[in-house]
């Protein structure tokens, strides 16, 4: 760890250095992991507080550069972190800031607390997790410095080195290889998280910069979350315009805004909700106030005009084909949160605010367009009989004695012994002759196989509704046995695990892409309860024989290679898969297949817009787009932006 220096220590110093050190023993704890997910946290530890600048009114502009030696640094136009001295402890406030967990909160007068006041852990742990880490501060003229290093022990004290007529901060540090399997900064991770605070900050122009290639890019909405949706939705048929309402509640002064739109031949409810500009990944009072709002606006509305025809409609019928974000800011006295991960608002004055709020302004919306009133309410008319269609079918199904008997599955499919669903699993295995090895690897009771031929997944002709008459999505369909879009029913599911099995190679992942981008469409509770996964082969064997014994381990990276290697010892051969069909059935077993020893990837629908895009694209009309897109995105190291959480 850290060099020792000649330095004396005070008690001040030795508490400081406790705390930090806490945070390089168990750096998890603070941020979540230390693979490169974690390594991002350290760029939001410090975006966030530029961010909370800017939300306070500070600065228009933040630019984030990853340098050339594996540095990175935020800029702000602020007014610069305090640098005067701070009472209790003596030293300058800047200094605490870096030095102190939590410490953020102390200096903030904000009265909006986003990421950094929230679950934010603020600007120490980034110090305390990085090689160095320098700050410099342009204030009343002046601009001051001050250097940590080595897990952030203080080499330069709090320092003028020059006057400056500009004012903001600007704070550069170099992870540390020590604690992270990662130190590269990833662009695209980067750029999605400016360019979703710029969504939700029109007016703030967020600028990201490569510095070894000289790349930049600059998010700027001025239309902030009109702009979001109209992006998400580029490529379903619209049904209104995208709609948005702005406001804030007098007695609490807790600020709402809404934009939302209403699509055709889209099945789901996609609400994102946000809080001081951090999004509320599990909804909460605010989420449930516009829902309940955004009913009783449309059934009130749709049975005053007389439009209904003696229909009823349910909340759902209405949400149908809805795209909708949420955004409050709520001043600290009425900020609560819920559940283990503090992703739930449970603020419970948002529920009535946002409910009254969208009530009321979308009325006056109807009132004011009745023409798409009308056409609005015929859709929810249409999604209530679809709905009461699907049920009375299932009642019918359920009751006759055909259900009794076994569903008619698709020769292709392997199906596992047990009938015990949720210990089940499906492989969806890319081509015929991996689903061959992948059959005689399974484990009979609870693993089936259901081969894909590549080829016809893998067309330029992939409109959603080539898709479903795609002979494999249909087999697909029957066998996870739960139907699909409206009709889909997560209770039905055969299958505890579906997991997508291809070569790690640009087909490969088109193929996931697409299976992905099907279940998000038509099946989109199997991913967001956590059914559907990634199976990811090793790249690597590194073998030995012995005698008679054949002394081998397998590497999923380069890293896992050199310690494979040391492992088997001396005169080792490697071999490089290329793809599922050079494993044997054992090996394909022992590395992809056995739970005890393979290596999944949870699909988790994170970032909603790169999601929304990501779907889009691939899915759009344009073909070219799609191709160099799934070229330069689509690698098999990258999925992290789709998925999250390695197993
Ligand atoms: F994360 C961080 F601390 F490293 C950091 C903080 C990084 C960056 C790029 C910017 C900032 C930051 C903090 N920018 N602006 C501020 N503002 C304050 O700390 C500040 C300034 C003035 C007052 C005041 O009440 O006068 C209050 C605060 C919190």
């Amino acid at each position: 760890m850290a060099e020792e220096k000649n330095i004396s220590y005070s008690a001040d110093d030795i508490h400081i250095m406790k705390g930090l050190e806490g945070v390089r023993k168990r750096p998890a704890m603070y941020i979540g992991s230390s693979n490169g997910t974690g390594l991002h946290h350290l760029v939001w530890e410090i975006v966030d507080n530029a961010v909370d600048e800017a939300l306070s009114g500070f600065g228009k502009y933040i630019t984030v550069t990853i340098h050339k030696d594996g540095s990175l640094s935020v800029l702000d136009e602020g007014r610069g972190i305090p640098c005067g001295i701070n009472k209790e402890t003596g030293r300058p406030a800047v200094e605490i800031v870096f030095t102190e967990l939590h410490a953020g909160g102390k200096f903030n007068s904000a009265v909006y607390k986003s990421a950094a006041g929230l679950h934010g852990v603020g600007a120490a742990v980034t110090n305390a997790l990085s090689e160095w880490l320098d700050v410099n501060v342009y204030q009343s003229g002046q601009i001051y410095h001050l250097r940590f290093e080595n897990g952030g022990n203080l080499v330069t004290k709090l320092e003028v080195v020059g006057t400056t007529k500009k004012h903001g901060t600007f704070v550069r540090f170099k992870p540390d290889k020590q604690i992270f399997s990662t130190v590269d900064f990833k662009w695209d991770t980067i750029a999605n998280h400016l360019q979703e605070s710029a969504f939700l900050m029109k007016g703030v122009h967020f600028v990201l910069v490569e510095e070894a290639t000289g790349q930049n890019q600059e998010f700027y909405y001025e239309n902030g979350l009109v702009e979001y949706i109209q992006i998400m939705n580029s490529d379903k048929n619209a049904l209104t315009p995208v709609i948005s309402f702005e406001g804030v509640d007098d007695a609490t002064q807790i600020g709402v805004e809404i934009a939302l739109q209403f699509c055709s031949e889209d099945y789901n409810e996609t609400i994102y909700s946000y809080v001081n500009n951090v999004r509320t990944r599990d909804g909460g009072t605010h989420e449930s106030g516009f829902r309940s709002g955004i009913g009783k606006c449309v059934n009130d509305f749709a049975e005053a005009n007389s439009l209904l025809r003696g229909k009823k409609l349910e909340g759902s019928d209405i949400r149908e084909g809805i795209t909708a974000v949420i955004s409050l800011k709520i001043p600290e006295q009425y900020l609560e949160f819920e559940g283990q991960t503090k992703g739930k608002l449970g603020t419970p004055e948002a529920t009535a605010i946002v409910s009254n709020f969208i009530n009321n302004k979308f009325t006056y919306y109807l009132t004011e367009n009745k023409e798409l009133a009308v056409q609005l309410i015929n859709k929810c008319i249409a999604s209530a009989s679809a709905r009461m269609a699907a049920r009375k079918a299932k009642e019918e199904a359920r009751s006759s004695k055909k259900a009794k008997q076994e569903v008619i599955l698709s020769d292709k499919l392997t199906p596992a012994q047990s009938k015990e669903y949720s210990k089940n699993e499906l492989f969806i295995v890319e081509g015929d002759s991996a689903g061959g090895t992948a059959k005689k690897g399974r484990d009979r009771l609870h693993q089936a196989i259901l081969p894909l031929r590549g080829k016809p997944l893998n067309t330029d002709s992939i409109s959603m509704e080539k898709l479903l008459h795609n002979e494999e999505i249909a087999t697909i369909i029957n066998t996870i046995g739960a139907g699909f879009g409206q009709s889909f029913d997560i209770e039905d599911i055969h299958y505890g695990k579906i997991i997508i099995m291809t070569d790690a190679d640009t087909d490969g992942a088109h193929i996931q892409t697409l299976l992905l981008t099907f279940f998000y469409h038509y099946m989109r509770q199997l991913i967001t309860s956590g059914h559907v996964y990634i199976a990811v082969p090793p790249l690597y064997r590194v073998y030995k024989e012995d005698g008679k014994r054949v002394i081998q381990e397998y590497a999923w990276d380069d890293e896992g290679l050199e310690a494979a290697k040391k492992k088997v010892g001396g005169g080792y051969k490697v071999s490089r898969y290329k793809g599922l069909g050079e494993m044997d059935a054992i090996q394909l077993k022992e590395t992809t297949m056995d739970p005890r020893t393979r290596l999944l990837i949870q699909v988790d629908i994170d970032d909603p817009f790169v999601v929304e895009k990501r779907v889009a694209v691939l899915m759009g009309k344009d073909t070219s787009i799609r191709k160099k897109w799934v070229e330069e995105n689509v690698d098999f190291n990258k999925v992290d932006t789709f998925i999250k959480e390695v197993k």
